[in-house]
């Protein structure tokens, strides 16, 4: 940065220039307030540095003739002074002082003067619906929205823009207060609030050049999320906007973090299936819902047979794709109320609301005969099907209805496998359903234990 520091004291002077070096930034140097002020029409400055005591003026009065100048009315000033009470600081910010710093600890100013220099302009995206009847101002704010890197589509009355606010995406809304049309500015903001509640999602900035504080009070209740008077300056525009799209901005990652950490708790990552730990959620949702209503509620839970011989002759990935496969299998075939869940290694759940145990129990069935066609990784597969269901005019919660569907693949993996077994809460060692396996598909019940093969 170019730092002009303005101090009658030679020896002071000769510090300074060390110290803005030293910090990395170039020093310019002056003696009096009026070589102070020439220095500041020759010179592209960021930062100013003047004593509150020059030999030919006060740093006050050098500061009110530093802001009256072309080059110096945005240009950040710091009076340096070693007495800081209420009337110094109230007539150098009068005059127009950026700040006050202690001229005997002066070392860190300069190592922090960047803070005090533009703040490095970040290019935004964005739509922005933008409302202005004045061809005029609306030239310039699209020039300035624009030079921020945002698209705008600008209308000139508020009907049009609600017509088009419903037809696309928006990331900020911009409206004048008094525009024509049957619609209002003020009517425009209730609108699209009442829409969309979410402020920091849509951002609403109303423009006026009526600046009257219960108008402003007014449409802060109404959901605008800031106020910019007219006539605007462009770099308090760019803050106000560059600040509410930021938040927006922000509020988008911190939602795409939270969904992510929720899917790597949720999501099993091999098989994109939910997992276990999404049952509790679940299942509180359908028990609660069946139990209340009376309403059929089933459980299929199926164990992939002799997995671990799978594992052992092919190696651990193929066992992943069959995995995959079945995951797969369980996603798309049946009804999207539906909830397939990977249980544990290779064992899957599906709670199936408003389904009964014969429907269930043919679910199960046509499931195992799709896994038995599927041939993941170019392998015949079978799987154990337990199947169970919530009895009518009984309170039952998940744990009851597991252990019976547990139960049950038990039952199916010891009448020799690649079938389904269904139980009902009371059937004790009895299944009301016994094995459906035909003739051609595999062995019967008490058959030797199926191999897997390729
Ligand atoms: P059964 O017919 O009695 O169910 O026998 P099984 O071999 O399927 O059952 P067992 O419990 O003996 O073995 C399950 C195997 O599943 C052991 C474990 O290494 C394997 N497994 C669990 N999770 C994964 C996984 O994510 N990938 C692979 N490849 N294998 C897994
Ligand atoms: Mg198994």
């Amino acid at each position: 940065m170019k730092i002009l520091v303005v101090d009658h004291s030679r020896v002071f002077r000769a510090l300074w220039s060390r110290m803005v070096l030293a910090a990395g930034h170039k020093p310019i140097m002056a003696a009096s307030g009026a070589e102070g002020l020439a220095r500041i029409e020759e010179n592209d400055l960021e930062l100013v540095c003047a004593s509150i005591t020059l030999p030919d003026m006060s740093g006050i009065e050098f500061c009110r003739q530093a802001r009256a100048k072309p080059a110096g009315h945005d240009l950040p000033l710091i009076l340096l002074t070693t007495k800081q009470d209420h009337d110094i600081r109230r007539a150098a910010f009068e005059a127009g002082a950026t700040d006050l710093h202690d001229k005997t600890n002066i070392r860190d100013l300069f190592h922090q003067a960047a803070r005090y220099g533009r703040p490095v302009e970040h290019a935004h995206e964005g739509h922005v619906l933008y409302v202005e009847d004045s061809p005029t101002v609306a030239r310039v704010m699209t020039r300035i929205l624009e030079g921020m890197g945002l698209e705008v589509a600008h209308f000139r009355s508020a009907s049009a823009a609600l017509t088009a606010f419903d037809e696309g995406t928006w990331d900020l809304v911009l409206s004048d207060i008094l525009v024509e049309g049957d619609i209002s500015g003020m009517g425009l903001v209730s609108r699209l609030r009442h829409r969309f509640p979410d402020k920091t999602s849509l951002p609403i900035v109303a423009m006026s050049g009526l600046d009257d504080p219960n108008r402003r009070a007014e449409l802060f209740r109404l959901g605008v999320n800031d106020f910019v008077t007219k006539p605007v300056l462009e770099d308090e525009v760019r803050a106000r906007i560059g600040n509410l799209l930021a938040n927006k901005r922000l509020l988008e990652e911190v939602q795409s973090q939270r969904q992510k950490l929720y899917d790597m708790a949720m999501i099993d990552p091999l098989t994109g299936l939910r997992n276990r730990n999404v049952l509790a959620e679940c299942a509180a949702r359908f028990f609660t819902e069946a139990n209340q209503k009376d309403m059929a509620l089933s459980l299929i839970l199926l164990d992939i047979d002799h997995f671990k011989q799978i594992n052992d002759s092919h190696g651990h990935l193929v066992g992943d794709e069959v995995l995959v496969g079945i995951g797969e299998l369980l996603r798309t075939t049946g009804r999207e109320v539906d909830v397939a869940l990977r249980f544990g290694g290779e064992e899957f759940l599906l709670v199936l609301p408003e389904c009964d145990l014969f429907d269930a129990h043919t679910r199960a069935e046509e499931l195992r005969q799709q896994l038995r066609e599927l041939q993941p990784a170019g392998l015949t597969i079978t799987a154990s099907f337990g199947v169970t269901s919530r009895p009518c005019g009984r309170e039952i919660d998940m744990n009851d209805l597991f252990r019976v569907a547990d139960q049950a693949v038990y039952q199916a993996k010891s009448e020799g496998r690649d079938c389904v077994v269904s139980r009902t809460l009371d059937a004790g060692a009895e299944s009301d359903f016994q094995d459906t396996r035909t003739a051609d598909d595999s062995p019967g019940p008490g058959q030797p234990t199926p191999e897997p093969s390729v």
